[in-house]
């Protein structure tokens, strides 16, 4: 099996406002791809370019997960998103290894793409998306 690359990086902010000019002069790449996910209660804006992008997320609504986690812990890494193959395929492989998931199939996400998560208490603390690019790479 080929390794999964890292697509992304996903930090949380406040605000992509207030937080994309820091993130521009790290990164040294301006901000794209910026849109609203409803049914995550997010806006994400992506940075850099090939693998390991930054997303950074910022909540819509007061009990989305990146509010509740910014309210937690403040703004800082959030998860990490692996591009792989088949999404269902992984949260099959997944299950049957006893992992626990959050999400029981893929679901659209930002850019269209299929995606899905993984409970952090599976996967050493950290919060892990799986992604499966629309155009299939
Ligand atoms: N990374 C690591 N651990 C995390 C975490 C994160 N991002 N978010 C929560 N946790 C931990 C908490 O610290 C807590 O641990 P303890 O029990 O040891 O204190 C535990 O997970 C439970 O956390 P919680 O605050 O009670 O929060 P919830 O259970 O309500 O939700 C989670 C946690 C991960 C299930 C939820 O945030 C979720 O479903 N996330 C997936 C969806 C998501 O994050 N969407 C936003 C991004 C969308 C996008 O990129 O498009």
């Amino acid at each position: 099996m080929p390794a999964h690359a890292l697509d992304h990086v996903g930090i949380a902010v406040h605000s992509l406002d207030e937080s994309l000019p820091l993130f521009e002069s790290i990164t040294g790449d301006k901000g794209y791809a910026r849109e609203r996910v409803e049914s995550q209660g997010v806006e994400v804006v992506f940075l850099g370019r090939g693998d390991g992008r930054l997303e950074l997320l910022a909540p819509t609504r007061d009990d989305s997960a990146v509010a509740k986690f910014l309210a937690k812990r403040g703004p800082g890494m959030h998860h990490l998103c692996y591009r792989v193959p088949d999404v269902q395929a992984e949260l099959d492989r997944y299950r049957a290894e006893g992992a626990r998931l959050i999400d029981e199939h893929p679901r659209p996400g930002a850019s269209g793409h299929l995606v899905a998560f993984l409970h952090p208490k599976s996967t050493g603390g950290v919060l892990t998306e799986l992604l499966q690019a629309s155009d299939g790479h």
